[in-house]
């Protein structure tokens, strides 16, 4: 049973998603030097200028600039050489699993933690124990961090490669290190809907100096750097009107990370007492989170409603929520047909059928909040299942 919505809460959709805009005259600015250096496209000067700062913010030793995380992905598995079945959560995009098989490698679904969202290491340590695993690809999700610390001591042990999925974690830390230095390689997305912006983009870091060089090989078509062997080109370019979008993001990371923060506070603080709904909290507070993503968990029996119900009343009402990751990877095809490849995925399920994410970033303010928060408080006991 749907509700008949009169006049939407907001007049204009908000969306799941940073949507952070430079400054107009600094962006004036920034496109005229495009024109000035007559340079579109392929390792430009603001693609170099992007590297660096990159690696400088990030504390590795390469950034190899992407057209986006999808395509960083797939030529970091290439990069990698990675074979057979790779060990990855199920419970991530679409893009984490599928740049696997762009590889031709086949992932290997593994369950997450109730509390991380991230890979289980119990339960890839199972798997590896008991199947022919050719590496592990891990998603910091939410911007919290995976156990890197145990997923290096398997990955060592079975001499095999092990690297991130870093799309929902830029600028956020683990022990006090910022991600972007863990396993062989990590990969990062500058959608236009992530903290760092540069419209469409992406890139992917290592300290590994080889590694470095046949990421460029093969971005670039071996257009860029020293060249060294490798099995096939692409073209993963990033153009200079996205490098100068996400270097004028760049200066705006920590304006918009505490921005970002004091928005979940303001949720955490309107959501408190409803029953049956849980706001999502970084798995740890002694870390950077870039609070990219604002996530509640719906009981549906406790609230009232269910979490597919509240969403429609919420986009009904303009509040464009989202169910990040309903189905699961595991569960679309033409995974599903592997049912062999996966291990029991009881906490992915629950996640896929309770999660929902709510407004956030640019166009986000306190007074949003508390309307939003009013208007879910006013459905929590409504009945409608
Ligand atoms: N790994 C993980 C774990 C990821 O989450 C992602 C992507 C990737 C890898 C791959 O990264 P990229 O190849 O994208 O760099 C979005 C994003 O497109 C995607 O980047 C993101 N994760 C995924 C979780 O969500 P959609 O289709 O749900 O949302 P989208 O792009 O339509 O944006 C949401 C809404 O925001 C739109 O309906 C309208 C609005 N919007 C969007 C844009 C881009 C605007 O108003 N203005 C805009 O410019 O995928």
């Amino acid at each position: 049973m749907g509700r008949k919505v009169v006049k939407p809460l907001f007049d204009n959709p908000l969306h799941v998603g940073q949507l952070n805009f430079p400054n107009w005259e600094k962006a004036e600015k920034k496109f005229r030097k495009i024109f000035d250096n007559k340079y579109y496209t392929n390792h430009g000067p603001m693609v170099r200028e992007l590297e660096e700062k990159l690696a400088e913010y990030l504390g590795v030793k390469h950034v190899v600039a992407m057209t986006n995380a999808t395509i960083g992905l797939m030529i970091a598995a290439k990069a990698l050489d990675v074979k057979g079945q790779i060990i990855c959560p199920s419970f991530t995009f679409l893009a984490t699993a599928q740049s696997l098989s762009w590889a031709g490698a086949k992932p290997f679904f593994c369950d997450v933690e109730i509390g991380s969202h991230c890979l289980d290491t119990q339960k890839v340590l199972d798997v590896v124990e008991n199947n022919e695993i050719g590496g592990i690809l891990g998603v910091h999700l939410w911007g919290n961090t995976c156990n890197v610390e145990e997923l290096e001591k398997i990955a060592r042990q079975k001499n095999i490669p092990l690297y991130f999925d870093a799309a929902h974690a830029f600028g956020c830390t683990r022990n006090g290190v910022k991600v972007g230095s863990f396993g062989s390689l990590e990969v990062f997305s500058f959608h236009a809907t992530k903290i760092l912006n540069a419209g469409e983009g992406g890139c992917v870091c290592t300290n590994d100096d080889f590694l470095a060089k046949r990421l460029r090989n093969i971005r670039s078509s071996y257009g860029a750097g020293e060249i060294v062997e490798i099995p096939f080109t692409g073209n993963g370019r990033m153009s200079e009107i996205q490098a100068a979008m996400a270097l004028m993001s760049l200066e705006d990371i920590d304006f918009n990370i505490t921005r970002n923060k004091n928005v979940h506070a303001s949720y955490a603080r309107y959501l408190g007492d409803i029953r049956g709904l849980k706001l999502l909290m970084p798995s740890s507070l002694d870390d950077i989170n870039n609070f990219q993503y604002v996530v509640i968990e719906i009981d549906k029996n406790d609230f009232g409603m269910s979490r597919d119900s509240l969403v429609q009343c919420l986009v009904e009402n303009n509040i464009m929520a989202k169910k990040y990751f309903a189905p699961p990877v595991h569960l679309i095809y033409p995974f599903y047909e592997d049912s062999e490849l996966r291990t029991q995925m009881n906490v992915t399920n629950v996640l896929s059928e309770k999660l929902l994410q709510l407004p956030s970033g640019s166009f986000v303010d306190e007074l949003c909040v508390e309307k939003i928060c009013t208007l879910i408080g006013s459905l929590s006991s409504s009945g409608i299942l």
